[in-house]
């Protein structure tokens, strides 16, 4: 017997054709088919959530929604988005070029498959914005919840090739001591160090097991851990070895903290330890007096952390809280403490100390390191970037939670 054809639907027609199947009492045609589309209904070639789940970015600034967080890793969906006016351009990957040129002995333009065949490191790191405290500092945006004070930070496992690989390739010069990498939409360039650049960065074209997504700087991204997201250029094509900083424009102006004198402090690319509670957080509500796990995210672009500290009286005394393992270098490292609340109006916060033991402030702590009060932190008209003050949230005795940043 001849079977038309050769793909499953076309056997299955012709087989139950010359079979009659149907007449047998055997499952039909018809009902096999749609077997087929309901098993396809039932697991879904590309999966999505629950209808039940509901948790989101905020919609601007898309803030990623710690007050959801669980573990460390954040879900591609949720991660947060900077994108400085621009749309993710629709890059099709196999069109997609990566020129490395400049102090170079060997300029070279590789195609992404070129670069995968490279051999590749998968790590976790934290991304996360220098400005991520713009809404906490600014009392007219009103921040209540960790989404609003802290959501511009986020965790991924990501995957590429180091961009030392690349470099060795096309040979450094001697007179070669930076580079400025630039993007496809032309919209944001940026001056990165060669010793950096040597050190951990990576050319990520995956994030999670699956690729960066469009938002994210699809196909291809710089992730440089630790530093200021602003430098992990997205839609990155073109890297150029040069022997000074740029000056480009993100990194002379929003992304520069001017100082009472007047004076800006530039090219601040390390990012300080810091911690916030994510649960119970702002908005939150806790359900009567008793067990109550306090958990949340500690994270320093100084390495790994080491200790993180709880407290439930408003920074009198600390508890030390447990961290989850592994504990991964430039990385959300997830803590928590059990607390057993007494029902009295509370106020909650976590600090954390990372491998160089570097503390994280608090927010009088961070006035004397800035020579500041407050008042520059909430009325200044200059962005101000960095800000890492120890994050308090206050309980009332009804359960309700409030975000407690100004009382401290
Ligand atoms: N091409 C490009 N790269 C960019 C940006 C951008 O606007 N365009 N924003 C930067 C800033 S300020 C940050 S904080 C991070 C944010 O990365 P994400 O949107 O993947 O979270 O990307 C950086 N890379
Ligand atoms: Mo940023």
């Amino acid at each position: 017997m001849k079977i038309g054809g050769t793909g499953r639907r076309q056997f299955l027609r012709g087989g139950a054709a010359l079979a009659g199947l149907a007449a047998s009492g055997i499952t039909s045609v018809d009902a096999q088919e749609s077997e087929q589309e309901v098993a396809e209904q039932r697991i879904k070639p590309y999966g999505d959530r629950s209808r039940f789940e509901t948790s989101k970015r905020g919609q601007f600034p898309g803030f990623t929604p710690l007050q959801d967080s669980v573990g460390i890793i954040t879900p591609n969906p949720l991660h947060f988005v900077v994108s400085h006016g621009a749309w993710p351009p629709d890059i099709d990957p196999a069109e997609h070029e990566l020129m490395v040129h400049g102090l170079v002995d060997r300029p070279l333009v590789f195609k992404l498959d070129e670069l995968k065949r490279l051999p590749s490191v998968s790590r976790v790191y934290f991304l996360q914005c220098a400005g991520s405290s713009y809404v906490t500092l600014n009392p007219r945006l009103n921040a209540r919840t960790v989404q609003e004070t802290h959501g511009w930070t986020s965790c991924s496992e990501w995957t590429g090739v180091p961009l030392s690989v690349v470099l060795n390739e096309v040979g450094v010069k001697g007179s070669g001591k930076w580079l400025v990498a630039e993007d496809e939409t032309l919209k944001h360039t940026i001056s990165i160090p060669m010793e950096k650049a040597m050190d951990d960065v990576l050319l990520a074209y995956s994030q999670n097991g699956e690729a960066v997504r469009p938002q994210n700087g699809y196909p291809l991204r710089l992730l440089v851990p630790g530093w200021e997201g602003v430098r992990s250029v997205k839609w990155l094509r073109r890297i150029k070895v040069v022997d000074q900083p740029y000056m480009t424009r993100w990194e002379v102006s929003i992304y520069a903290n001017t100082k009472l004198d007047g004076k800006s402090r530039w090219f601040q690319m390390e990012l300080e330890p810091n911690s916030v509670i994510t649960s119970p957080s702002g908005e939150q509500h806790l359900p009567g007096k008793g067990v109550c796990e306090i958990t949340g995210l500690a994270w320093s672009g100084g390495g790994a952390i080491r200790r993180v500290e709880v407290s439930t009286n408003g920074g009198k005394s600390w508890n030390e809280a447990q961290l989850q393992e592994p504990v991964h270098s430039k990385a959300h490292t997830r803590f928590r403490f059990l607390w057993n609340w007494n029902g009295e109006e509370a106020m909650i916060q976590s600090r954390c100390m990372d491998e160089r033991g570097d503390v994280q402030p608090t927010l009088a702590e961070l006035n004397k390191i800035w020579g500041v009060t407050t008042d520059y932190w909430t009325t200044s008209t200059n962005r101000v970037q960095h800000f890492n003050a120890v994050h308090p949230w206050r309980v009332m005795r009804d359960g309700s939670v409030h975000n407690a940043v100004w009382e401290s």
